[in-house]
């Protein structure tokens, strides 16, 4: 079960709860709320053999990297997390090493020439060998106490894809108006020649089962790659299902890098990879 408030309800375990593992206190919780409930508080059993892959691609995320991995190892899945280094110059990459070493869990690949997002995710996925693939980023934007949350569909069966909204009714930070109003924009242009109803395709928090990307080449290396993402997993007839997720946005004085040039290459990749492949 997870330990964060946001999926914990209040039952009261037997006197034995102090001593239950999770598999345990997942069992009760879901015996003492009825299955139905449970589920709808986010409480469900994994499959036995499940493991989760946690692709993170980084760029130059010195003050970040190793609470992000902290908190991405505090989850109580199983997981491999692959890291790209996406030829990182600020000290990242030595970070990374000592992380690979101290960590089973861990793997890093590196791009020795920064070649942007879309080819990092490229890398990851192609290691990746678990049921479920999640992209992480590597600042703390989002918080992966939300993987329960956004694996539930796919794990129950309905979906084959979720994206994580940063819209849809969690504790999201208030700030840049002409970044969300560009968000929408891109967001609603895709909707409408993909014929969805995504409330964030830009959002960082994408998971798949780990077969729908067999059939998905990435061709693009920018941050194109997530409208890119949108239209081909919608050609493909993807199941979608859109979960709500918190989200504590960073400012460009704490590291964004993102930009204006980032949305215009955004809106070309929307048109782009509608019609074209
Ligand atoms: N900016 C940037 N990020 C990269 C690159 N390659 C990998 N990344 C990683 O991709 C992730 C997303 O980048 P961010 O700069 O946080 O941008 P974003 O979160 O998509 O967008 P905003 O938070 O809205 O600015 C981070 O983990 C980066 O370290 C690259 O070439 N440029
Ligand atoms: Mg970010």
């Amino acid at each position: 079960m997870n330990d964060n408030p946001k999926h914990s309800p209040t039952v009261h375990f037997s006197s034995a709860g102090a001593t239950q593992s999770k598999d345990d206190q997942v069992t009760e919780a879901i015996r003492v709320l009825g299955p139905a409930v449970a589920a709808r508080m986010g409480i469900y059993p994994l499959p036995d053999d499940f493991k989760l892959s946690v692709v993170m691609p980084v760029f130059n995320e010195q003050a970040t990297i190793r609470e992000i991995l902290r908190r991405v190892r505090q989850t109580p899945i199983p997981k491999e997390i692959l890291v790209v280094d996406d030829g990182s110059t600020d000290g990242t990459a030595d970070l990374l090493s000592v992380e690979a070493e101290n960590n089973d869990d861990t793997l890093v690949f590196t791009h020795q020439v920064n070649q942007g997002k879309g080819a990092a995710l490229r890398t990851g996925i192609a290691h990746a060998s678990g049921s479920v693939v999640i992209v992480q980023d590597a600042d703390l934007e989002y918080d992966p106490d939300d993987y329960l949350r956004l694996l539930q569909p796919i794990i129950d069966g309905r979906a084959d894809v979720v994206y994580g909204s940063r819209f849809k009714g969690e504790a999201e930070r208030v700030h840049l108006f002409w970044h969300r109003m560009a968000n929408g924009v891109l967001t609603l242009l895709s909707n409408a020649l993909n014929n969805l109803n995504l409330t964030d395709m830009e959002t960082g928090y994408k998971a798949f089962r780990n077969g729908v990307l067999d059939d998905i080449v990435i061709k693009e290396n920018s941050f194109g790659v997530e409208p890119e993402l949108t239209a081909k997993i919608a050609r493909h007839n993807c199941r979608i299902y859109e979960v709500p997720i918190s989200y504590s946005g960073r400012d460009y004085s704490e590291g964004k890098k993102i930009g204006l040039s980032d949305a215009l290459v955004a809106l070309w990749c929307i048109v782009r990879y509608r019609f074209g492949d």
